[in-house]
């Protein structure tokens, strides 16, 4: 009889077989092209992007999106703002049980840096119908380069569970064609 504690009897080890060996050898090079695939999908696959990412204070983050609300506000819905940043610019995006604040307007064929964070736990930004996912986390800021390639309307839908009001966390993103007006009205304003 033998366990855990007591050892089998007599000389149970051997050497590895050559089969043996042929499969350690071949599962460690297949290993090793999952490792290369890693860094090679970043650059190459088109689907990992490279964020800028940054710890942030949620307070401070809290903060910065009304300083951006304030400066590019353009009107409201249901009580929203809706906020028309100048091309290529910052725009932050705050997440919260259970909301996307505030309603983006942006420009067809215009590249924007897009901020997310959490004020209170981790949700998921997920861009309906256009198949993009992100995790938003408390804590860090994620920029995203962003180019809307299409003009509509696309909804923030939050895929991470995050409490009683999940299912009515929905945001807006309204995309535009033609140039920018905000960027014409405040032109030499922003640098
Ligand atoms: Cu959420």
């Amino acid at each position: 009889m033998h366990s855990g504690i007591v050892p089998p009897q007599g000389v149970w080890w051997k050497p590895a077989g050559k089969q043996e060996k042929l499969w350690v050898s071949i599962a460690f090079i297949w290993c090793l092209v999952l490792f290369a695939m890693m860094p090679f999908w970043h650059l190459k696959g088109a689907q990992n992007p490279s964020g800028i990412r940054s710890r942030v204070v949620p307070a401070a983050y809290l903060e910065r999106v009304n300083r951006f609300v304030t400066e590019y506000k353009v009107g409201e819905e249901n009580g929203y703002p809706i906020v028309e940043p100048p091309p290529g610019a910052e725009v932050y995006l705050l997440a919260q049980m259970w909301r996307w604040y505030p309603i983006l307007k942006l420009k067809k064929g215009v590249t924007y840096t897009v901020h997310l964070s959490s004020l209170d736990l981790n949700h998921g930004f997920n861009l309906h119908p256009v198949n993009v996912n992100f995790q938003v986390l408390p804590g860090y800021d994620y920029g995203l380069k962003m180019t809307p390639n299409e003009a509509g309307q696309v909804f923030i839908i939050c895929n991470e569970f995050c409490g009683i009001g999940h299912h009515t966390m929905v945001g807006k993103i309204i995309v535009e064609d033609g140039p920018s007006t905000a960027a014409v009205e405040r032109e030499g304003t922003y640098e």
